[in-house]
């Protein structure tokens, strides 16, 4: 009995040399070890043995079977080590090769526009207002002093939702709303978009963008006007701009101008930017009318103040030197891409 337990011993050893994985250790270990394995076969023998040989039979039957465990124990360790290994050589990072590109999102050069328009007017003190796009008649025209008979309220120009709802043609309407609720002293900018009956063209859509802005308080003059648009005018195009203030008609303001400033590609030379003039018109302004500021809750003989609007579209147009309008409107990436 010794000789066979010698014998499963040295069978295992050889056995065991031919292992490749885990998988055939472990058909190794339960042809050797298991219930019905090898050494279990052999101990059920040791009924025949004399009392003498029992206990150094079973010593024997003992060292074989820690001797198999062990070495089993050691060539799991073994294999297990080999598979993290090839893992881990499989899986290294080279940081050498070049990285996967990720495209980065941009903002519109619109929504530049307005980010740096809106900084400069906080910048002054001014708040933001918002508003409608649908907008009462009565908000975006009758309060604003325009007449009844006036052009701009047709079907023609206007887009009407209802009998006295419009889509707003203009961002004055966010101003009557502030001025209502709120008293003066007021310094709000109210930039969004705004809607009118034009066809599409190269300076011409339907949706556009506008920011307009208000001052009211006591003592507010045309030098304010001046001194506030010509500091905007500075800021927004540089330093050495100049501005140009010309007489204009607006229902809302009295008096009311346009504003110029010095084109900000040839300083007045004359070029392709300012058609040759040497001036870009920018924006219309004007002190507030009576009849607005009445309308609007807001005493004409105790308080004055300025108004102005103008095309954010236009703005970004001849700043990033664009020349058709439809090119904000389009979403081709590959355009868009480059500012
Ligand atoms: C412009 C030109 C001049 C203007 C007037 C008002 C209000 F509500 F105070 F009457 N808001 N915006 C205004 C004045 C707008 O756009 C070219």
């Amino acid at each position: 009995m010794k000789d066979q337990l010698k014998e499963i011993q040295e069978r295992f050893l050889k056995d065991v040399q031919s292992v490749k994985d885990l998988k055939d250790l472990d058909t190794i270990r339960v042809q050797f070890l298991g219930k019905k394995g090898e050494l279990t076969a052999a101990l059920k023998g040791m009924g025949k043995l004399t009392a003498e040989e029992r206990p150094k039979i079973g010593k024997i039957a003992n060292d074989v079977r820690e001797s198999i465990e062990s070495n089993l124990t050691a060539q799991k360790e073994k294999f297990e080590r080999i598979k993290i290994e090839a893992q881990l050589s499989m899986e290294t990072l080279d940081v050498s090769l070049p990285g996967s590109k990720k495209d980065l999102g941009k903002l519109h050069p619109l929504t530049k526009t307005i980010n740096e328009l809106e900084d400069i007017f906080l910048g002054m003190g001014f708040s933001i207002a918002e508003g409608p796009d649908i907008e009462w008649a009565k908000y975006n025209f009758d309060f604003l002093n325009v007449p009844k008979e006036h052009s701009a309220r047709d079907l023609q120009d206007t887009f009407y939702v209802a009998d006295e709802i419009v889509l707003r043609t203009q961002t004055s309407p966010v101003q009557v709303r502030v001025m209502e609720q709120k008293k003066p002293p007021l310094r709000i900018i109210s930039p969004g978009r705004v809607y009118r009956c034009d066809e599409i063209d190269a300076t011409h859509s339907p949706v556009f963008h506008q920011m307009e802005g208000l001052v009211i308080d006591k003592g507010i003059t045309m030098s304010d006007l001046k001194g506030t648009l010509d500091l905007f005018a500075k800021k927004l195009f540089g330093e050495q701009t100049k501005t140009k203030f010309r007489p204009h008609q607006f229902y809302f303001t009295e008096p009311s101008a346009e504003m110029d400033v010095t084109c900000f590609k040839c300083g007045g030379e004359g070029c392709r930017v300012c058609s040759n003039t040497g001036w870009i018109e920018i924006l219309g302004c004007g002190m507030v009318h009576p009849n607005v500021l009445r309308d609007c809750g807001i005493d004409p003989e105790v308080y004055s103040g300025f108004a102005f609007g103008m095309g954010l579209d236009r703005i970004a147009l001849t700043k990033y030197g664009i020349n058709d309008l439809r090119l904000l409107f389009e979403n081709d990436l590959r355009f868009l891409g480059q500012f």
